[in-house]
């Protein structure tokens, strides 16, 4: 599938100001992909599809988690974690696109999980700091990703995981394992302190 052609099927899946937000993070990725290395052409379909179930109806997302066997444990937690894995799902589906590195950087890019690969954490930091996002926060990630990639993503999960605690929201498994992951990581490898 080329870059204009996934643009298309995107485009008319998404509002105008989710398209530009899906610009954003086209974008970041190739940059970040330019400093930090992988592969640009994966990387940019990954961005370029990554939000395309999220203005599915609620309803719609949880007959596919169903149908499709994706993890029932998704339909106990928040429902803007069910787009990442449903929009895998239909991208394989509707785009034909098979590579599960793909699949698993749009899977993946709103909870994280353990042993990120470079494409994932690519995608769910772009999707983080990418040009229109302006949170309290964005700005020391953004600054992060300029030196160290494992070191963005960190950040970018503690203050997610920040936020959900001071909502006294759930937080998906993936999320803390992916935390924890990190940790060990920045850290050497160091665990059990
Ligand atoms: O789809 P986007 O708005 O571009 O961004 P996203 O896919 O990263 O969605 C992030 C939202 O999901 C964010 O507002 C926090 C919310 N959320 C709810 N529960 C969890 C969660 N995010 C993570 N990482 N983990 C959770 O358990
Ligand atoms: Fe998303
Ligand atoms: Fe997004």
């Amino acid at each position: 599938m080329d870059r204009d052609k996934a643009l298309e099927m995107v485009r008319k899946q998404l509002p105008e100001k989710r398209y530009v937000h899906t610009l954003g993070v086209v974008e970041t990725a190739l940059r970040l992909s330019e400093k930090y290395g992988g592969d640009a052409k994966k990387i940019e379909l990954a961005a370029i599809f990554h939000d395309y179930a999220k203005y599915l109806p609620d309803e719609e997302m949880r007959e596919i988690i169903v149908k499709e066997n994706l993890p029932r444990r998704l339909l106990r937690f928040h429902r803007e974690l069910w787009h990442a894995p449903v929009g895998a799902c239909l991208v394989k589906k509707e785009a034909g696109i098979k590579d599960e590195e793909i699949l698993n950087g749009i899977r993946y890019h709103t909870t994280g999980r353990a042993n990120m690969t470079l494409l994932e954490k690519i995608v769910f930091l772009a999707d983080y700091i990418e040009p229109g996002r302006n949170f309290p926060g964005v700005d020391p990630v953004r600054k992060r990703a300029e030196e160290s990639l494992d070191g963005a993503v960190l950040l970018a999960l503690e203050q997610t995981i920040s936020f959900l605690l001071s909502k006294h929201s759930k937080i998906y498994p993936d999320t803390i394992d992916a935390y924890n992951d990190l940790i060990d990581k920045c850290k050497g490898g160091v665990s059990g302190e």
